[in-house]
């Protein structure tokens, strides 16, 4: 058999892994995707929360009811918009649909500035984005695998990785200061998942009662998402996964990148911040560090 490209794809300047990702697919989002106004987009810089956010929306969407979540895998229920299988998964399914996208803004569907459809943009401390990334390309048999972790992290704060710079990608979309733009975090849901359970809900115009709440933020922990074969990426065969490498659910808190960045590694990356994200009051709203 041969062996998974590992090659990208530069669109627009932007690195897509190959694996799932043609100029084609790209170029069918941005131009004709036709956005409708109860399409509710799950939308992240990698290793930002993605997966999380589509099990939320799913059982939010299911009024608590798990079948679907028990079911169906995560990325055929929450599908990637971008990816090379998302025209078949999202063109003509029912509406209201939940979608997913890694798109930095000036990629997104053209038709969104239009419609009335709902973005929730979650966020991740950057630290933390870059070891799990790193962790994820050492189990992925599609990325690159950079085993020096010295050399993963000057790629990451250039910008030279999957989805490119996490500093573009997370201030394109800050502009996007609109009502049917939601920011969330990461570390804000890891603080308060019924909170940011109840937040989600009232900016999708979704009143549940308490018991459909609590199967959301219970079935969406990270011990359950962890178990359930339709979130936990086991359902990828080996050829894609090395699974006895690691778990795609690996450690799920927030603070990890101080057992990866040498001193010196943390003030490059706040030094790039300071330059590109001060405008943003991300650190004291988030409470990263
Ligand atoms: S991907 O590949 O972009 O779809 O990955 P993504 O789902 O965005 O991010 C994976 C990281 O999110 C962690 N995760 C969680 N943490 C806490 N609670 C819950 N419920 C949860 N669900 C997913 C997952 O463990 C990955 O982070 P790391 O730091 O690698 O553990």
């Amino acid at each position: 058999m041969d062996a998974v490209t590992q090659e990208n794809l530069i669109y627009d300047g932007i690195k897509f892994p190959k694996i799932a990702h043609t100029e084609d697919s790209l170029n069918y989002t941005r131009h004709e995707f036709q956005v409708r106004d109860d399409d509710v987009f799950n939308v992240t810089y990698p290793k930002s929360g993605t997966t999380w956010m589509q099990e939320i929306l799913t059982l939010i969407n299911s009024k608590g009811d798990t079948v679907p979540y028990k079911s169906i895998p995560s990325w055929e229920r929450v599908p990637w918009v971008e990816q090379t299988t998302g025209r078949g998964f999202l063109e003509n399914r029912p509406s209201p649909r939940l979608i997913t996208s890694h798109l930095p803004a000036q990629l997104f569907p053209k038709s969104f500035a239009s419609s009335k459809a709902k973005v929730i943009y979650t966020v991740r401390n950057p630290k933390d984005v870059c070891v799990s990334l790193y962790n994820y390309c050492q189990i992925t048999k599609f990325l690159e695998c950079i085993e020096n972790f010295a050399e993963f992290h000057s790629m990451f704060i250039k910008g030279d990785v999957i989805y490119s710079s996490w500093f573009d990608h997370v201030s394109g979309w800050l502009k996007m200061d609109q009502t049917n733009v939601l920011l969330m975090s990461y570390e804000g849901m890891l603080q308060d998942p019924r909170g940011s359970v109840l937040k989600i809900c009232k900016f999708l115009g979704r009143d549940l009662d308490d018991a459909p709440i609590d199967s959301v933020v219970e079935n969406t922990s990270f011990k359950n998402l962890k178990n359930n074969q339709m979130s936990n990426y086991t359902l990828v065969p080996e050829e894609f996964m090395d699974h006895k490498k690691g778990s795609f659910f690996r450690k799920g808190i927030s603070g990890d990148w101080k057992n990866y960045f040498t001193v010196a590694q943390s003030e490059q990356l706040d030094q790039i911040f300071q330059e590109k994200m001060n405008d943003f009051n991300l650190k004291e709203k988030f409470m990263w560090d």
